[in-house]
């Protein structure tokens, strides 16, 4: 299996609750390593950016909200299969329906205070890198 990357953000709702170890912690024993990490306050471009794929979605405009309600920390995660590895114990969407053990079903709120972000396909996930972090910042 190759070792890629994926992207990540802990979210608003994870940060306010002083969750950024915590989550960093369950990240880091499913195998994934940060090899990038910064705490950022996203702008409302940034997000609306960001999450351009769901511009037409009807949550759009309260997730870029909630997105900049607080500080967030984006960072990059390298491992075998990484935005699968990540996804996995991201946990569903809605942590109603996560799995024990997730991320999601540990510390989400709410399907929209949900904790974490992570890429879903490799493609995404350089994308995403791309747009918040430059070359000399990542250090595998
Ligand atoms: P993410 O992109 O954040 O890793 O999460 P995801 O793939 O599981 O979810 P996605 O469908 O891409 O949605 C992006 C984020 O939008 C918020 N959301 N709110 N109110 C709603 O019905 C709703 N649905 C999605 C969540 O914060 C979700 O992670
Ligand atoms: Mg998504």
């Amino acid at each position: 299996m190759a070792v890629t990357r994926t992207f990540s953000i802990i979210k608003p709702d994870a940060t306010r609750r002083n969750l950024t170890g915590a989550v960093t912690k369950m990240l880091e024993e499913a195998g994934l390593r940060v090899v990038a990490s910064k705490r950022i306050h996203m702008t409302r471009d940034q997000a609306e950016g960001f999450y351009g794929v769901h511009r037409e979605r009807p949550f759009f405009n309260d997730l870029c909200t909630f997105m900049t309600s607080g500080p967030v920390v984006v960072q990059v995660l390298e491992g075998e299969n990484a935005v699968q590895r990540n996804r996995d114990i991201m946990g569903a969407t809605n942590p109603a329906n996560a799995d024990e053990g997730t991320i999601r079903k540990s510390y989400a709120e709410s399907i929209e205070a949900n904790s974490v972000h992570g890429s879903d396909s490799d493609e995404n996930a350089k994308i995403e890198i791309d747009f918040f972090f430059s070359p000399d910042e990542i250090v595998g």
